[in-house]
């Protein structure tokens, strides 16, 4: 994702390439924008700041555990379309305040790992840090949404240090393992297709997927204590 100064350094220099009527009105547009730019180049630093703190738990974890706690961490900054769409569906006027009261995952921090029990000692490592303030946990896991979606999404205040002041920005983290991901992406997918045959076994066979992954993450864990436990003795 390229930072606000850019874009808008990039529309100013294609400027000149307008008639001057349009110039003037493209200038509008961009002194418009710059609010929405600017907030999101402050959720970017927030993302930033995540990202760092579980590269920095996952050097130390892997020393402890000799093995890394997660397998992947992905990041995105929501679409300004997406935003629109989500503040319209909650039943608010889309405005950058509103961006910031309502919505909590403009910035979005995916961390995959391995194993279900390396997902929350990674997030209870994250929630303890003391700059650090979770506003919410959604325990998908223990409690799977009805259409089987499993992730533990930690809605967190993130402190940013901007030139001239210190902001605490909100980040929604969801941590999955590979086959909860799988799952998700996949099921994603399916559902913005439009007029699906037989929609209603596809949502009951989806739900059955989601079972046997739940039971193959398990015994994926069950088997790697067992490897832990006889490299032990
Ligand atoms: P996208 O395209 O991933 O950004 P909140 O304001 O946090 O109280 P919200 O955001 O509806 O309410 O919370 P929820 O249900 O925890 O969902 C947040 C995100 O989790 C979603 O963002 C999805 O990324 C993911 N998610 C939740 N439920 C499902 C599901 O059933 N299937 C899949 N595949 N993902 C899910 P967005 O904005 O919906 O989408």
């Amino acid at each position: 994702m390229e930072s606000g100064k850019n874009q808008e350094d990039k529309i100013r220099e294609g400027q000149h390439l307008l008639p001057p009527e349009a110039q003037e009105v493209s200038q509008t547009i961009l002194e418009d924008a710059k609010p929405f730019i600017n907030l999101m180049m402050q959720y970017k630093c927030a993302i930033m700041e995540v990202e760092t703190k579980l590269k920095v738990l996952d050097a130390e974890f892997s020393l402890a555990y000799n093995r890394n706690p997660f397998e992947d961490i992905r990041s995105r900054l929501k679409s300004p379309v997406s935003i629109h769409e989500k503040l319209v569906r909650k039943g608010y006027e889309v405005t950058v305040e509103n961006i910031e009261a309502y919505l909590n995952d403009v910035a979005g921090i995916r961390v995959i790992c391995s194993f279900p029990d390396d997902i929350y000692r990674l997030a209870d490592m994250l929630s303890r840090q003391d700059d650090i303030a979770v506003v919410k946990r959604k325990d998908y896991i223990r409690n799977p949404k009805p259409n089987g979606y499993r992730s533990l999404h930690l809605i967190l205040n993130v402190p940013i240090y901007l030139s001239n002041e210190k902001k605490y920005m909100r980040a929604e983290v969801q941590f999955r393992t590979i086959a909860m991901n799988f799952w998700a992406s996949l099921e994603h997918k399916l559902k913005y297709k439009k007029d699906v045959e037989n929609e209603e076994s596809i949502v009951k066979e989806l739900k059955n997927c989601a079972d046997f992954i739940e039971a193959l993450d398990y015994q994926m864990q069950g088997i790697r204590n067992r490897i832990d436990r006889s490299r032990d003795k």
